[in-house]
């Protein structure tokens, strides 16, 4: 059968992405009401081909759809979600308002689809931090070999993660860049053309950014295991789409470089490109952007640690980082349990 699909925030980045992904994924859609703020109320998405009028999502009714697909920010969330699932709508939210609350689920599609079946209590899936979804493709099945006790990650993270004015910053920066006038900087808290900005969200208390405690609380959830430590720190690079990681793990047991290849190389979702040689790895420009899988690369056993391993992970953050896993989501919860 096919269903009746909400898209809040349909004319932003992620939601256009959710958008087009539905259609390439021929998702069984009967009805889709795309939906935004009053603001972009009188536009239309294409859709199929279509053009779909923007419903304003403070007036829509969500007992006409089974399926929510959010991502307009955790305020939206905040109140419309939990109006759709009182209404019977399933929403797949992709903010971080319902990430922690332990009676709401929290799936990559590859690691914990199981997790899907707590959806019941509110009707809510959480969608995890595109940094940590892209980490835990390709760590899962170590994990499943080895057993993590701790990763350390250093990000490169794309703009896109802030979503269009962060690009649109990229652009007018570089802009200025090349024709010798002085940059401004709004979005991003530095210049972020050809730049590094070692701040990802909101400092926290302890020192580390919302963006990296992320990383550690969402792990912790979706491996179900406590006892993993995750070190983070999340750098904002200028680079439009695709983020990047240099990941450390250590493991209870040893995993050789050549084993994690032979183990990652059968990974749902990943691909290893890892040649030892110039440009035998991923990069998100040329990999990552644009396509569905998570790329690894740069796999080697640490020199500094006996139970240690490096790998390099690269992957589109509004396709797997966001949108493709949401509708992946949707897919499992539609095919089993709707
Ligand atoms: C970034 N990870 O790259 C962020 C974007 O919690 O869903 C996604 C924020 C989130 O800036």
């Amino acid at each position: 059968r096919s269903w009746n699909v909400a898209v809040l925030g349909a004319t932003g980045l992620v939601g256009q992405t959710m958008l087009s992904i539905l259609e390439q994924r021929n998702f069984p859609v009967d009805k889709l009401y795309p939906l935004a703020s009053a603001r972009s109320v009188g536009r239309s998405i294409k859709f199929k081909g279509i053009d779909v009028p923007v419903l304003d999502v403070e007036t829509f009714d969500f007992s006409k759809a089974q399926v929510g697909l959010f991502s307009a920010g955790a305020s939206a969330s905040k109140i419309h979600a939990p109006r759709a699932g009182a209404a019977g709508c399933v929403v797949v939210d992709n903010t971080s308002q319902f990430r922690y609350q332990d009676d709401i689920p929290l799936v990559v599609t590859e690691v914990n689809p199981h997790a899907i079946a707590g959806y019941r209590k509110h009707n809510i899936i959480a969608n995890p931090n595109c940094s940590t979804m892209q980490m835990l493709v390709a760590l899962k099945p170590l994990h499943d070999a080895a057993q993590i006790e701790r990763i350390n990650v250093a990000t490169y993270q794309s703009v896109s993660g802030g979503g269009q004015k962060a690009m649109d910053e990229l652009t007018a920066q570089a802009r200025a860049i090349g024709a010798g006038e002085p940059v401004t900087a709004k979005v991003i808290a530095k210049q972020i053309a050809f730049n590094c900005v070692p701040q990802i969200d909101v400092f926290l208390d302890n020192g580390y950014t919302k963006e990296e405690m992320k990383m550690f609380w969402e792990t912790q959830k979706i491996l179900e295991d406590k006892t993993i430590r995750v070190n983070a720190t999340a750098v904002r690079v200028g680079v439009y789409v695709g983020h990047s990681e240099a990941v450390h793990i250590e493991t209870k047991r040893k995993v050789s470089a050549a084993q994690a290849r032979e183990i990652l190389s059968r990974a749902p979702g990943v691909v290893v490109l890892d040649d030892r040689q110039p440009g035998g790895y991923p990069t998100p420009v040329t990999e990552g952007a644009g396509a569905d899988p998570v790329y690894v690369g740069r796999i080697r056993e640490d020199i500094s640690h006996d139970r240690g391993l490096n790998l390099w992970i690269v992957s589109d953050n509004v396709r797997k980082g966001a949108a493709l896993n949401s509708v992946q989501i949707a897919e499992i919860l539609v095919k089993d349990y709707l």
